[in-house]
């Protein structure tokens, strides 16, 4: 297999809608991957301010067979951005993705640690992203785009530096019997970030149907009003979420937890001065359906909402550090 960096223009319009004078710029190969090609690694920069664009760490098509994407390192600062870790379209069959390291900004974008879906038995690699993102939003999926049949999403590290943008640590929407990966998701809004940003944070997706199971996730709220989800915001059929914990530390702001089930294992860390006796610095109340935690001392101030929670808390559900 041939590497080479060069510019197509890519013309299916489900990945190039509405960024006007989209270039491309890919690793290895403008196409598909089948058989046992194995795509190598390289390091991508991609367009700068004030043009859009969007790269491909491995290819502009799909990966097959058993084919692998490379372990690429992808930087790039545009306008409208949309990166592919490694492919620009599907990874299916045994295909698997790369270990990807992804570091771009911009105004909005769209960044996928994998692809733009994930079918069959594909994997995804253990990317690494970090999106530094304006208040024009950027959506980032440690993996992909969709996930079905029994794919499996990789372990990925995600920081969303942005005023306004939602990180998936695996997909958007998981179906079948789609597994995800235990990712890291950091919220860290820009120090100067405007009063009205919204950060949401899925450890797995926004919607898990079928037989879908999230995977052990770990959400690090920011200084901002974090949204968050350790497995998904809409639970369909029979998916099933996985062991979460959400980080609290510092001036973390107010947030609020959508879907906190001790009974899967999920758990709330908080940073206090005093872990043998945290009840000067935390204080809980019961208001309507939701939890409200009160946070205030020398590590850590702010406040968390647990909402619709039907659960009897407790300071067994606080991991203290
Ligand atoms: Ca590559
Ligand atoms: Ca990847
Ligand atoms: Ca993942
Ligand atoms: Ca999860």
């Amino acid at each position: 297999m041939k590497n080479k960096n060069s510019i197509p223009t890519p013309t299916d319009p489900a990945f190039g809608g509405g960024y006007a004078g989209l270039k491309g710029v890919y690793g290895d190969f403008d196409g598909n991957l089948t058989g046992k090609m194995m795509a190598a690694g390289q390091t991508l920069s991609g367009p700068t301010q004030p043009f859009d664009g969007v790269i491909y760490g491995d290819v502009t098509g799909s990966l097959f067979g058993r084919s692998s994407g490379g372990n690429d390192t992808i930087s790039g600062q545009a306008r409208a951005i949309i990166v592919y870790g490694d492919a620009g379209k599907a990874i299916g069959d045994h295909a698997r993705g790369g270990d990807d390291t992804i570091t771009v900004g911009g105004s909005s974008g769209s960044i996928y640690g994998d692809a733009q879906s994930m079918l069959g038995q594909a994997r995804g690699g253990n990317d690494v992203i970090t999106a530094k993102f304006g208040f024009g939003g950027v959506f980032v999926y440690g993996d992909a785009g969709t996930m079905t049949d029994r794919s499996v999403g990789g372990d990925d590290v995600i920081l969303l530096n942005a005023e306004r943008g939602s990180a998936y640590g695996d997909a958007k929407e998981m179906s079948g019997s789609a597994v995800g990966g235990n990712d890291t998701i950091t919220s860290m809004p820009p120090a100067n970030a405007q009063p009205g940003m919204e950060v949401f944070l899925y450890g797995d997706a926004q919607t898990m149907s079928g037989r879908a199971r999230g995977g052990n996730d770990t959400l690090v709220s920011g200084a901002g009003a974090d949204q968050m989800w350790g497995d998904a915001a809409v639970m369909l059929d029979a998916a099933r979420g996985g062991a979460d914990t959400f980080v609290f530390a510092g001036n973390f702001g107010s947030d609020r937890v959508y879907d906190y089930r001790p009974g899967e294992g999920d758990r709330l860390q908080i940073d206090v001065a005093d872990p043998s006796n945290p009840y000067g610095e935390i204080h809980w109340e019961t208001s309507g359906t939701d939890v409200i935690i009160h946070v205030s001392g020398p590590s850590s101030t702010g406040d968390i909402v647990l909402v619709n929670s039907t659960h009897a808390f407790s300071v067994s559900d606080l991991l203290l550090v």
